[in-house]
């Protein structure tokens, strides 16, 4: 089954993941200086698909080494912001020209359906990438007029430094573009450690980076295990900023090491997501939304609507209909392009998120649809689209982060009793509401803890709008010009009049 999946592939496909892969730092390709290599599983068949280098700390110097001589190499330091710009666009055109392959790429190796990859993710990182092009020429700073005296004061903004990019294996292209975007739109340069389930189009991506004619050293990418190659880089004292999204607990650990050396850190992290669907909501259209919510990339997103509240009079009716069309998503192989929801990504997140359904059941909640693996989609990590219902607040599935095809659903009375529970949460990420009353939705928007609320929809994203968490969900925002921030510092200059 390993051979029949990747026969499905593109030819180019099929070449380019049975090759030797290696670090990319420096412009080159380089073996891990321990000559170690991982392997790199297909989640739909638990196949190997090929090895990747095993980077660690030796490799890690040397990808900082390079990103820190690059930044100070006049090629990339003096190039002018609209070259840099020219240069973006350019990459965003070879991932065009490639979108399918990186689309494949990305559905083969972290289980993404295809149809996603390639008309949502693929589309939505090569758009972030355009959008951040254009800010290369405007990082623009202030005159600010000063009461201190005869001074001219104005304020220049400035690329951090050198930028240690983390990312996770549930969007990795696009969690790549989020953190390269804005990184090299004000000049920063780059190490990147993508996820060690999923680092394979971020490989390709590096190919494409070098065709595009960045110089050496600007982008790196050192492949590894996280407790290897990621703690590394973040520990690294040449590391300027670090960038991360991931858990929660690994965000947590990364603050405290950057804390030693002020080191500049912004965080994607986790999140239990409400999603209220009120009396009056257009009932068709909230199911099928909700549904998109919970079940989108197997439940594999930061922002997943898993804790649904349901106004107690459509209840039942909502149960049933979150029921129908879960057990209807046809879930397979994720390059088959009629999936809908493919596997989850490894043995560990299958054993993971089905730990979560037993304790589901365990702790008193009653399954309505699915509620367990599914081998009949196939030999890979496939777990049934699930429905909780009878869930309370304070239940395992309805607090902790699952991180996988599973919705807890619960009803409520009125909108402050919803909001109260909503924000009982350590996490806040994003919100999503249901209602035709204008006043219940901008209501519900005022006062929900989240860094993002959809009103009658779910999971919309746009470069231009800014992303991320409150509390415990992470630190700083992603996307829009906010973005830019992260990777900037601000200078303020006083020049005396007389
Ligand atoms: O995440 P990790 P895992 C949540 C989700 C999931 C759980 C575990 O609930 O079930 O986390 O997933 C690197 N120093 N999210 O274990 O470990 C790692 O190699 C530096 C939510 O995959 O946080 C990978 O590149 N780096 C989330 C990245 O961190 C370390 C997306 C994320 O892996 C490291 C992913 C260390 N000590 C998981 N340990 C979201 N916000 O979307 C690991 N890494």
């Amino acid at each position: 089954t390993k051979v029949e999946q990747i026969l499905n592939a593109k030819a180019s496909v099929q070449e380019f993941i049975q090759r030797t892969h290696r670090h990319f730092i420096g412009g080159e390709w380089v073996p891990a200086a321990s000559g170690e290599t991982m392997d790199d599983i297909d989640p739909s068949t638990r196949g190997v698909l090929t090895q990747v280098a095993r980077g660690d700390s030796a490799d890690v110097d040397r990808a900082v080494a390079a990103a820190a001589q690059a930044f100070r190499d006049k090629a990339w330091r003096h190039m002018s912001p609209q070259a840099r710009g020219v240069l973006m666009w350019k990459l965003a055109d070879l991932m065009a020209a490639h979108l399918e392959e990186l689309a494949q790429i990305d559905s083969l190796d972290m289980g993404m359906p295809l149809r996603q990859a390639q008309y949502g993710t693929v589309p939505m990182a090569i758009d972030h990438m355009r959008y951040m092009a254009g800010w290369a020429t405007k990082i623009e700073g202030e005159t600010i007029p000063v009461s201190a005296g005869p001074f001219f004061n104005y304020t220049v903004r400035q690329p951090v430094g050198v930028v240690g990019a983390i990312i996770p294996w549930n969007f990795p292209l696009l969690m790549a573009i989020w953190k390269l975007g804005a990184a090299l739109a004000v000049g920063c340069t780059v190490v990147l450690k993508p996820a060690e389930q999923s680092p394979l189009s971020v490989l390709r991506l590096a190919e494409l980076i070098t065709e595009a004619g960045f110089p050496p050293g600007v982008i790196n990418i050192v492949t590894g295990y996280g407790p290897e190659a990621g703690a590394a880089l973040v520990a690294h004292p040449g590391v300027n900023k670090i960038a991360f999204t991931g858990s929660t607990e690994v965000g947590k650990s990364i603050m405290r090491t950057a804390a030693d050396r002020m080191a500049r850190v912004s965080l994607e992290l986790g999140g239990k997501s409400p999603n209220i669907i009120c009396a009056d909501a257009n009932l068709k259209r909230a199911i099928s939304g909700s549904m998109l919510g919970i079940f989108m990339n197997q439940g594999e997103v930061c922002s997943a609507g898993s804790r649904i509240y349901v106004a107690r009079e459509i209840y039942d009716e909502a149960l049933e209909q979150m029921a129908t069309y879960a057990k209807n998503m046809r879930v397979g192989m994720a390059l088959d392009a009629k999936t809908q929801m493919g596997p989850v990504v490894s043995a560990e997140q299958y054993e993971r998120v089905l730990g979560y359904i037993t304790k589901g059941r365990q702790e008193g909640a009653t399954v309505i649809a699915g509620g367990g693996a599914m081998p009949a989609a196939g030999s890979g990590f496939f777990i049934e689209p699930t429905v909780f219902a009878q869930v309370t607040d304070t239940m395992t599935i309805a607090q902790e982060e699952i991180f996988g095809p599973v919705a807890a659903v619960m009803p409520f009375d009125t909108v402050d009793e919803v909001i109260e529970r909503a924000n009982v949460s350590a996490y806040g990420l994003a919100a999503g509401v249901w209602t035709e009353n204008v006043r219940t939705a901008h209501y519900l928007a005022q006062n929900l803890e989240a860094g993002t609320v959809w009103v009658n929809a779910y999971h919309v994203y746009d470069a231009a709008a800014p992303w991320g968490g409150f509390k415990q969900s992470g630190l700083g925002r992603e996307m829009g010009h906010h973005a830019l921030e992260l990777y900037t510092e601000t200078k303020d200059v006083w020049i005396s009049l007389q």
